[in-house]
């Protein structure tokens, strides 16, 4: 039996959550097309006869505009060290840069590189992107596409062979750390994404402040009395939208019916203000 502890780091949008969900075969963790989408390491657990693997989602690296931005990538460099392996992911699909070449420099020196995307790429391009990565000089490169799953064995099988020998450190039909009440906040901030553009999607932070049987409400917060029409949509349609497609994955998952209460408020320049990053629960690093 193996065990070990594996982080996924890499720039914002390489599709980090994207390839954690598609190792664990479930969605621990949510993904949208805007940056930043993670806040707070997520962990995933696979289960397989031989080994279990607790991989560690982290925030994108970037460059920080806000307060908030600054702690997501300290909670990122919390993951550089420390754990069994280190993915350093790269997209296939756009050139390596500046932030891919500071990030291969802080992780360690036997990290594993992972192009991914690799769906969206012709064979040339992805051969380029090997070859351009190669400058890094890891020991193994790994060509993947989250989105189809190419590649994704492949790379699981290489994690196990490294992990050292070891129990099972979490109960097996464990998929995730995550209590359910954050997650819920997760899922209506990730059907949220769909629908907002802009500044918006960074503005957004969704927190269930309640949970009484089958009853949930969730606030979600925007920063200005401005988004809030935005987010709620005519008649409030963007939260019957979104409550009707949470309630759905709940209800499936819970084997139990339940009523999502959505509530936008206005938590005034949350992402600038450590106070209101606190007691929403971003930018927090995880003892693992
Ligand atoms: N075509 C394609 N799209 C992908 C793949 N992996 C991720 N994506 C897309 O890329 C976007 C970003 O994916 P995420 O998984 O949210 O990226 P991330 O690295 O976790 O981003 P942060 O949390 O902001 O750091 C989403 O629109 C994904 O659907 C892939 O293998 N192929
Ligand atoms: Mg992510």
């Amino acid at each position: 039996m193996k065990s070990g502890f594996v982080a996924i780091v890499g720039r914002t949008g390489v599709g980090k959550s994207t390839l954690l969900n598609e190792i664990v075969q479930k969605k621990v963790s949510i993904t949208s097309k805007h940056s930043n989408t993670t806040r707070f390491a997520v962990k995933g657990i696979l289960n397989r006869a031989d080994a279990q693997v607790i991989f560690v989602d982290t925030p994108g690296f970037h460059r920080p505009k806000t307060r908030l931005g600054e702690r997501l990538n300290s909670v990122a460099g919390d993951f550089l060290g420390g754990v069994d392996c280190v993915l350093f992911v790269i997209d296939a699909t756009a050139p390596i840069g500046k932030g891919d070449s500071a990030l291969a420099k802080r992780v360690p020196a036997n990290s594993i590189c992972v192009v991914n995307k690799i769906d969206r790429a012709k064979p040339g391009e992805i051969v380029s992107q090997l070859l351009a990565a190669s400058k890094f000089n890891f020991p193994e490169y790994f060509p993947v596409s989250s989105k189809t799953g190419q590649g994704v064995d492949e790379l699981v099988d290489e994690l196990v062979r490294r992990l050292p020998d070891g129990p099972r450190l979490y109960p097996v039909k464990m998929v995730t750390d995550l209590d359910i009440g954050t997650r819920v906040g997760e899922l209506v901030r990730e059907q949220l994404l769909e629908m907002v553009r802009d500044e918006l999607p960074h503005s957004l932070a969704c927190q269930v402040t309640e949970w009484d049987g089958s009853y949930i409400r969730c606030d979600i917060f925007v920063e200005r009395e401005s988004q809030k029409p935005i987010v709620m949509g005519a008649g409030a349609q963007n939260l019957k939208l979104v409550g009707t497609k949470v309630r759905e994955v709940l209800e499936d998952e819970l084997g139990q019916s339940i009523f999502l209460d959505l509530r936008v408020k206005i938590a005034k320049d949350w992402q600038s203000s450590d106070r209101l990053i606190d007691s929403i629960g971003y930018g927090v690093g995880d003892e693992y």
